[in-house]
């Protein structure tokens, strides 16, 4: 096992770490911006390090930097918690050669994975059901109008080094497309460095799920069941939960299955999550693997009963997986609201609902300061219950009971979120958040006057 890991992140997520390397017996360093310097992972940590100013271009992606201080320090293992360096595979390589354990999986995983395009071509061979589309990178718009033409529109354009949204554009005829394909290569090129575009049919409002993985060095895969991430606002979801509610059992099981056969296509070996998209006749479709431990991880935590971060440092460091799939129990229901800012500024008063069947993560403290120069999560609130509805119910008094003073956050639209009916019924899709915005909008609105 590891003797000491460097946690090259900030927020809930370092924390949720430093927890686990405790328990593990692990020493911890963490690195942190000139804007982190008061958090509480830094007060926490066995040592921390300032390692550069606000902007994460000059502290939190500092590749070299990090991998030299985790070198000086006697670190040897690298843990990137989300977002960040988290899936950023020359940053893994880098790693490797060094002589450290980055931890995920490995590195031409990462980099194979972050390929869409790729990806879709590997479990395609394994026969694994992708959305109709593209074979390959598209080398012109004439050719993404003859692909659109044989499957039909409307169609969807994804940069192949997107993912989670960034990069896409529908078009629902060839006028439309010719222009969408212009400019998502352009907008590709810019925001990744590389223009490659493929297209997709367009499932119209689909729901999101996606099955958590855990794998090893050994070619074990078991799955930890679904969750349901459809409620999402501008691809920031807001709201997840497991299992899924509305799908049938045989229907999860197969997404489940059939993720476990993508991850043993790969060669996966650490924890992660296939993507899948469901449509209204309950066919799924691969979209993307993500390799990386992600914001949403406590729901599945809550109903298996494991630790993820504890089998992803494990895993990295060459252990076998602890359990089997049929030791795999799952039990009640988990749902996870993301509490956001909406302004910078110094907490000045802080409240989290306690009691059975709530977990807080959040790394905030009465007096702590939320910068502007990252992202605006501040806290999850994670409940678990018998069943859904329990869980609904102690979601509902748990954000009832939340005060967060100082700055203003999604709190009010979260709780209203909790009595839409299409919540209540669980059987919402991908459209829920438009389909209730103004609704949404509306009571925020009279909340703010004071009404
Ligand atoms: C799609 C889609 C419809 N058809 N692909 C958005 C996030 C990224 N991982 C994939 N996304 C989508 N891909 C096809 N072929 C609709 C979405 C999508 C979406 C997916 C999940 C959750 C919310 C969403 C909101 C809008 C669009």
């Amino acid at each position: 096992m590891f003797k000491k890991i460097l946690i090259a992140n900030r927020g809930e997520i370092a924390l949720r770490i430093l927890r686990c390397c405790k328990e593990l017996k692990i020493q911890t360093l963490l690195i942190y911006s000139r804007a982190d310097r008061r958090s509480l992972p830094v007060m926490l940590a066995d040592e921390s390090l300032c390692i550069g100013p606000e902007s994460a271009v000059d502290s939190y992606l500092q590749q070299d930097l990090i991998i030299e201080i985790a070198l000086k320090t006697g670190c040897d293992a690298i843990h990137p918690g989300y977002g960040f360096l988290s899936e950023n595979s020359e940053f893994a390589f880098k790693c490797e050669r060094a002589g450290l354990t980055f931890i995920g999986p490995s590195p031409s995983i990462i980099a194979l994975m972050g390929d869409k395009q790729a990806a879709r071509e590997l479990v395609k061979r394994h026969g694994i059901p992708l959305v109709p589309g593209s074979e390959g990178v598209l080398s012109c718009a004439e050719e993404a109008k003859a692909v659109a033409q044989k499957i039909g529109y409307p169609v969807l354009i994804k940069a192949s080094a997107g993912g989670g949204g960034k990069g896409m554009r529908a078009a629902y005829g060839p006028k439309e497309l010719e222009v969408a394909y212009r400019q998502a290569v352009q907008e590709a090129e810019k925001a990744f460095g590389c223009g490659d575009v493929y297209l997709e049919k367009l499932i119209t409002d689909p729901r999101h799920i996606e099955i958590q993985l855990a794998a090893d060095k050994y070619g074990n895969v078991i799955h930890l069941g679904e969750r349901n991430c459809s409620i999402q606002k501008y691809h920031q979801k807001l709201l997840e939960e497991a299992p899924a509610f509305g799908l049938s059992d045989a229907l999860c099981s197969e997404m489940a299955e059939t993720a476990v056969r993508a991850a043993k296509a790969c060669g996966y070996d650490s924890v992660g999550t296939v993507e899948f998209l469901v449509d209204r006749d309950d066919h799924f479709y691969f979209i993307e693997m993500n390799t990386r431990i992600q914001v949403e991880h406590p729901v599945t935590e809550s109903i298996c009963g494991l630790d993820l971060i504890r089998l992803q440092i494990r895993s990295a460091a060459g252990k076998k997986l602890p359990l089997t799939q049929e030791q795999v129990l799952f039990r009640g229901h988990a749902i996870e609201c993301r509490i956001n800012a909406k302004s910078p500024g110094k907490i000045t008063m802080l409240h989290f609902p306690q009691g059975l069947g709530v977990r807080i993560e959040s790394s905030l403290y009465e007096g702590d300061e939320v910068s502007p120069f990252y992202d605006s999560m501040i806290a999850k609130i994670i409940v678990t219950g018998e069943s859904r509805r329990q869980a609904v119910y102690r979601m509902r008094s748990a954000l009832a009971e939340l005060v967060i003073e100082g700055v203003s956050t999604n709190l009010s639209e979260m709780l209203l979120l909790l009595y839409r009916p299409d919540f209540v019924l669980g059987g919402y899709d991908t459209s829920f958040w438009e389909k209730n915005e103004l609704f949404l909008k509306e009571a925020q609105l009279s909340a703010s006057k004071g009404s």
